[in-house]
């Protein structure tokens, strides 16, 4: 690792831009060399607050996530943003929309922009959002503000990742607030109202707010806040809002309850991987697992035996 990639990691170190965006394309696209770079990157990281966006399709969250970028950057802060992009028709291709909606962002070095397609849904790259994520953390990111389409697992997943999830709904959706998954509703930690421009803001603002009065919490009541993200209205309210999330966060324990959570579940998670395709490459496995296909078609075992029997080689053999 040293040779190959210890004059990236010492411009990434120094701050450097590209060497973090090349970093990035290795840790998304090379496991083995990923894994090491986030290995020796690990010292510096758990210091950035990571801000989940979700919401419907079309709800304005990138637009927000601009203003919110620059919102961050008149407080003083340092941003990287991250864009979680289906394959949608609705940007043609994310890093271009990104370049063409957040310009002024593109061009400030305390910004660090990164779009991630996750190529037709669930694929592997949605998996390393939280890599990604990990990466702008150590590269000295204060705020990681996360984007995603809120139609499957990957906000799931950004939700696992980020402190605060905030649930972008906008009126047109209004009557479809019953109908919204429950899941939306349940991980946010904050709802916006966006487009608060246009008429029924403050219907489902009300409509958000009993909702979320009927949610069991942990001590946090979810705010609602009305944005118009095209003005930027709202955002310093929002970023408010968000701080204050931090303070209960920490103040209740909870920062550093589920930041332990969060590192047994990635070691098991890591270490299951590991398991998987320790096993799994051997060749006497595939031979004996062609063995027991076998074996189990011509009705001489079962698929439950036969697992078993995998199992019990691979640990007795170790
Ligand atoms: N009237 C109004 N339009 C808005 C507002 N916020 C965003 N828009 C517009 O809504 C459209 C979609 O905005 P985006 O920011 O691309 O929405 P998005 O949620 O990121 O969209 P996807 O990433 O494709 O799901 C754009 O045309 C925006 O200009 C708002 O507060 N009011
Ligand atoms: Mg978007």
């Amino acid at each position: 690792l040293e040779s190959t990639f210890s004059g990236l990691l010492t411009e990434f170190r120094a701050g450097s831009k590209r060497a973090c965006a090349r970093l990035l394309s290795v840790v998304e696209n090379e496991p083995d060399a990923g894994t090491a770079i986030l290995d020796e990157l690990y010292p510096l990281m758990d210091r950035a607050y990571r801000v989940g966006i979700t919401g419907p399709p079309g709800a304005g969250k990138s637009t927000l996530v601009e203003k919110m970028g620059r919102e961050c950057r008149n407080r003083g802060k340092t941003v990287g943003i991250v864009a979680v992009d289906p394959t949608s028709p609705f940007s043609g291709g994310a890093l271009l929309g990104d370049r063409v909606r957040m310009p002024s962002l593109f061009t400030d070095p305390g910004v660090f922009i990164r779009s991630m397609a996750t190529r037709g849904g669930l694929g592997g790259l949605a998996a390393r959002t939280k890599e990604v994520c990990d990466v702008l953390d150590a590269f000295g990111r204060d705020i990681i503000i996360i984007e995603t389409v809120g139609v499957g697992q990957v906000e799931l997943d950004v939700a696992a990742t980020a402190q605060s999830t905030v649930v972008v709904l906008v009126p047109e959706s209004g009557d479809s607030i019953q109908t919204m998954k429950a899941g939306l509703m349940e991980i946010g930690e904050l709802f916006c109202v966006n487009k608060s421009d246009r008429d029924g803001a403050d219907r489902l603002v009300m409509e958000v707010e009993t909702m979320v009065e009927m949610k069991k919490g942990d001590g946090w009541m979810p705010p609602v806040v009305k944005t118009v993200a095209t003005n930027g209205k709202g955002v310093p309210e929002l970023l408010d809002r968000l701080e204050e999330h931090r303070r209960f966060l920490e103040a209740s324990g909870l920062l550093t309850s589920r930041r332990r959570e969060s590192i047994r579940d990635e070691i098991v998670e890591l270490a299951d991987d590991w398991l998987r395709r320790e096993v799994w490459q051997r060749p006497e496995v595939a031979a004996q697992l062609a063995a027991l296909v076998e074996q189990t078609f011509a009705g001489r075992t079962t698929p439950y035996k036969a697992a078993e029997a995998i199992v019990k080689q691979a640990v007795a053999s170790r």
